[in-house]
């Protein structure tokens, strides 16, 4: 008996300075690679439409690539307000020989809450591949994912956009 406790007592010391020393480890912040981009990406103001003679890096715009397609993105208003409705002006910029799309279908979700929006967006061409896109409302603050998808001729083009809601 007097062995056993001579062994817990001898126990409790090495717990005590390990659960010490966890809690002296630096926390992790869980910033994901998307919240990261998104906090790189965010939008300032831009006065001017998107448009696809615009560089990357322009301020004020976003500009998802894929598959030799590009979108240049600027939210109305910038930044995007939690609870309220916005739109986006979209420039889509096809590959070098493909003619830009006719339509165009606008999507967002929050990814780590499993759930989209509460509303069903409105791409409205603009002529030149350029798109006006009302409706859109995120409900909630956090880490959402904008989803443009063009119909081409070789299938569907999914363009994904981080962004960060405060
Ligand atoms: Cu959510």
């Amino acid at each position: 008996m007097a062995r056993v406790l001579g062994a817990l007592l001898a126990v409790v010391p090495a717990m005590a300075a390990a659960a010490s020393a966890a809690a002296a480890r630096p926390v992790a912040t869980g910033a994901s690679a998307p919240e990261a981009a998104a906090r790189r990406s965010g939008i300032a103001r831009a006065d001017a439409p998107p448009s696809c003679s615009q560089p990357r890096g322009t301020p004020g715009r976003w500009m998802p690539e894929a598959q030799g397609w590009r979108a240049v993105i600027v939210p109305r208003p910038a930044p995007i307000p939690v609870g309220r409705h916005f739109a986006l002006e979209v420039a889509l910029c096809p590959p070098a020989g493909a003619p830009p799309p006719a339509t165009l279908k606008v999507d967002a979700d929050m990814p780590a809450h499993r759930h989209g929006m509460n509303y069903r967006p409105q791409a409205v061409p603009q002529g030149g591949g350029r798109f006006r896109v009302d409706g859109l409302m995120f409900h909630m603050p956090g880490y959402w994912r904008l989803m443009l998808e063009v119909e081409t001729a070789d299938g569907p083009r999914r363009l994904e956009q981080p962004v960060e809601v405060r």
